[in-house]
């Protein structure tokens, strides 16, 4: 009859703790995931390319909210702002930090389209007080100096890499290989900025 006081205890503990946790946001089993649409070219799990006035690749961070025993949870309200190499990249008016509930399924989707910079982007993603970490991808823009517009600076950084092997001017992630194929691309975004 003692040895069953202590697992008693346990089960209670265990119920009580689960009526605590039941229906609160949690780490462990909620996902936060960024992928590219692949309008580039590139390799949409791990590259993108994106420009200023958002008329390259666009970037969706996927968010699943659950509780810690794998219910999903809907009407959650849920931050979303990109988290590494801040410096190195220009977000227009209301890209860089983005709110939103979660649907029937628990999932919200926040897109960036409308930035500039090259660098590797995550995102960091807040709900109810935890917090979700989302993978990284690399990022490459004709906006090659970060200022939300592509100019003169940006087509100089260009000719600068032409030839040579560079990540951030591979719009086609053809390897690093910087060549006419990505001329054209610069070409046509030159004179782009963020949308009016
Ligand atoms: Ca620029
Ligand atoms: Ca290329």
């Amino acid at each position: 009859m003692k040895a069953r006081i202590p697992a008693l205890t346990l089960i209670l503990i265990f119920m009580v703790a689960g009526a605590v946790t039941a229906g609160v946001p949690c780490a462990g089993t909620s996902d936060a995931d960024c992928f590219g649409d692949g309008a580039s070219g590139c390799n949409p799990s791990t590259n993108a390319c994106v420009c200023p006035s958002g008329d390259v690749d666009v970037i969706q961070v996927s968010v699943t909210i659950r509780d810690c025993y794998a219910n999903v949870l809907p009407g959650r309200t849920v931050d979303c702002y990109p988290t590494y190499n801040l410096d190195d990249f220009c977000f227009c008016p209301g890209v860089e930090y983005q709110q939103g509930t979660t649907d029937t399924f628990g999932q919200v989707c926040f897109f960036y389209d409308c930035f500039g910079g090259c660098a590797y982007i995550g995102f960091t993603v807040e709900c109810e007080g935890i917090q979700l970490i989302s993978n990284q991808m690399w990022v490459g823009s004709p906006d090659l100096d970060a200022t939300c517009f592509v100019g003169i600076e940006d087509f100089a950084m260009f000719a600068s890499a032409y030839g040579g092997p560079d990540d951030c001017c591979d719009y086609d992630c053809s390897g690093g290989n910087i060549n006419l194929t990505d001329f054209a691309i610069f070409a046509a975004h030159y004179g782009h900025g963020c949308p009016e």
